[in-house]
């Protein structure tokens, strides 16, 4: 399966709130819900309805939005949550339980055997009151599982028939790419072409978006994202930057498929809810990404913008910079800024302006001021002349 199509279930509104610094209130998660569709994720995975009285009127304010995006909540596998979910008017079912030994030891306490019990119990359970539901079983931390336990959990589970995904999350962000691939392919082996496979993947040591990449390559057919990777510690897959490997890949499909330009207003709106500025470096909506410097970059950016931009900031609704104010500027650059401001350079103004402006920038810090004024001087010596 190419990147292109596998599914984005976005959880902002879930695994987002779990970041330091989010305090979503009703309005922000409305908001947000609205941008995420908007942009065109297919899933919006928000927080249980059992955490609190807030989170119940969320999840029923966001299922009333009516939204294109399915509204999947994120559950304990406990009939409690269940039935608060389907109360709420849920139809999709996010259920999970943690598989590794360590957190088994320390959260549940369950063996494998009692995980597939209540999972299919539970399952059962929505079956019965929804039964157009989507019931996804995500085994927690199931990087650190021994992978004949893991399979021993998928394999019975798939046999009853109940569930539509199954979740494999590197919960700790500890997983290689290469062993996210192998894990998410054994499982594919094991459950065959029809089950779907979700992959979520934190950034504890940066390989969150590489690891999705790699758990498609792998057979899976949905991933986690949060709008700017926010999550628990450092975050999950960001979806800007999954949004950048589609698009990298075939941009024509991922036009068609979102709203491009609706991504910048999505982050920008979930920075300020979460109280954040964007850094600097983040894909497409960092504001770096689409700043040019080098002298050999920027003459050939302005020849062709393809030679250096994978990503075409004009379709993100983006616009591209040009750096002329620093040491390492070229001849082309200064000729440019020196056409958009109306004067028309001979070559050896031109040579000496970069010359002078290369002195300066050694001395200290240059500005686009600088720049204009020495073009300008330039530009008065030749009337003069
Ligand atoms: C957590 C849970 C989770 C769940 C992922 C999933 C994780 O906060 O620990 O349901 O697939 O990272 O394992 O976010
Ligand atoms: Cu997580």
């Amino acid at each position: 399966m190419s990147l292109n199509h596998c599914l984005i279930v976005d959880s902002t509104l879930r695994e987002g709130e779990q970041f330091e610094h989010s305090h979503f209130t009703l309005a922000d998660r409305v908001e947000i819900a609205a941008a995420l569709d908007r942009f065109g994720v297919d899933f919006i995975e928000v927080t249980s309805p059992a955490v609190s009285s807030e989170s119940r009127r969320a999840c029923e304010a966001l299922v009333a939005m009516g939204l294109r995006a399915r509204i999947a909540a994120h559950l304990r596998c406990h009939p409690d949550d269940v039935r608060l979910a389907i109360d709420a008017g849920i139809t999709a079912f996010h259920l999970f339980m943690a598989s590794s030994p360590i957190l088994r030891a320390s959260s549940h306490g369950r063996g494998v055997e009692e995980i597939v019990a209540r999972a299919t119990e539970v399952a059962t359970m929505i079956r019965a009151a929804v039964p157009d539901a989507i019931i996804r079983f995500s085994c927690e931390d199931a990087f650190r599982s021994p992978l004949d336990e893991l399979l021993d959990i998928y394999r019975p589970l798939a046999a009853t028939g109940l569930f539509d995904r199954f979740g494999i999350a590197d919960t700790v962000g500890a997983a290689s790419p290469l062993q996210v691939m192998e894990t998410v392919a054994k499982v594919r082996r094991l459950l065959g072409p029809d089950v779907g496979i979700e992959f979520h993947g934190h950034n504890d040591t940066g390989c969150a978006t590489a690891n999705a990449w790699m758990a498609v390559l792998g057979g899976a057919t949905h991933i986690d994202t949060c709008v700017l990777g926010l999550g628990e510690r450092n975050g999950i897959t960001p979806l800007e930057a999954l949004v950048a490997a589609m698009y990298a890949q075939d941009p024509e499909a991922t036009r068609e498929r979102f709203d491009l330009p609706a991504l910048m207003p999505l982050a920008e709106a979930v920075a300020a809810r979460a109280g954040i500025e964007i850094p600097f470096d983040h894909c497409v909506v960092g504001s770096s990404a689409f700043t040019h410097k080098a002298g050999v970059h920027s003459k050939a950016i302005l020849a062709n913008p393809r030679t250096y931009e994978v990503l075409d900031p004009t379709d993100f609704g983006r616009d591209r910079t040009v750096m002329v104010a620093h040491a390492l500027v070229g001849r082309n650059v200064l000729r440019a800024r020196a056409d958009q401001l109306g004067y028309e350079l001979a070559p050896e103004a031109l040579k000496e302006i970069t010359a002078r402006l290369k002195e300066i920038a050694s001395r200290r810090r240059v500005s686009n001021d600088d720049v204009d004024a020495l073009i300008a001087a330039a530009a008065d010596r030749r009337a003069a002349a």
